[in-house]
């Protein structure tokens, strides 16, 4: 089956993506329609989405040409089958905090006898394929990634980008707060550096999450093979505060 992500990071060409937070098919499909966005990320550990909602968005976002990407609650592994079953082209699982971590995780992504995953696709329409087709492709095809948002995981980095893992993605917010550092300071940007020279040597998609198009074109001629652009709700209140300004001058 095809996961239009896959194809370009296999390519080597960047993959801009977008965030939603919100439950609804509509945006969904709206973002996933707009020129030059290759992923979606499903967000069910900060936004308003539930695993009811999951099979849906999913849908709907791969119908549109782009692949959707489900950031899973947290990294407790029981979390991980039923997004990947709802035929999610990808996972991303937050707060990979340690090299043990991430192996429990590439364990319950994969099938055996690489990893624990059980067999269940029944759903797994978004990616094209079901059933016997859909598992010979699972453990390759799907992009698997990691959140480093945490000291202990930028200490562990040359660990974690050597597992199976395809995408090691910083999420500046959490590594931020987790060091104890101002976000943007030098010591932060000191960790991006660092996660992000590990992630090429080892052969590994380097990401990161972005508000805006002027930070993810940075991020991009950084080196991010990667990058989140905005998120449906941080694009909505600035586009209105934007033109309610515009019509008011206030
Ligand atoms: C972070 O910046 O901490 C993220 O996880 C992005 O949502």
């Amino acid at each position: 089956f095809t996961i239009p992500l896959r194809q370009k990071l296999s390519a080597g060409e960047q993959a801009a993506g977008a965030w939603l937070t919100l439950p609804s098919t509509a945006i969904a499909g709206t973002i996933a329609r707009t020129q030059n966005i290759s992923w979606v990320l499903i967000d069910a550990e900060h936004g308003l989405i539930n695993d009811t909602h999951l099979y849906d968005l999913a849908n709907v976002i791969a119908a549109n040409g782009a692949s959707p990407i489900i950031r899973v609650p947290s990294e407790e592994i029981w979390l991980i089958k039923e997004p990947l079953d709802s035929g999610a082209h990808g996972l991303m699982v937050p707060m990979a905090n340690s090299a043990e971590i991430v192996r429990g995780i590439v364990r319950a992504t994969k099938y055996p006898p690489v990893g624990i995953r059980g067999f269940g696709p029944m759903f797994t329409s978004a990616t094209g394929a079901l059933g016997g087709a859909y598992a010979v492709a699972a453990n390759h095809e799907l992009v698997i990634s990691v959140q480093i948002e945490h000291p202990q995981a930028v200490a562990e980095i040359e660990e974690i980008c050597q597992e199976g893992i395809d995408v090691v993605f910083i999420g500046p917010f959490d590594l931020a707060l987790s060091m104890g550092v101002q976000f943007g300071s030098e010591a932060h940007e000191a960790a991006i550096s660092k996660i992000l020279a590990s992630a090429k040597k080892h052969g590994k998609v380097a990401a990161i999450f972005c508000l805006n198009g002027e930070q993810a074109a940075k991020r991009f001629a950084q080196g991010f093979q990667m990058v989140s652009v905005t998120t449906d709700i941080d694009t909505l209140t600035t586009a209105f505060a934007k033109e309610l300004t515009a019509a008011t001058g206030k």
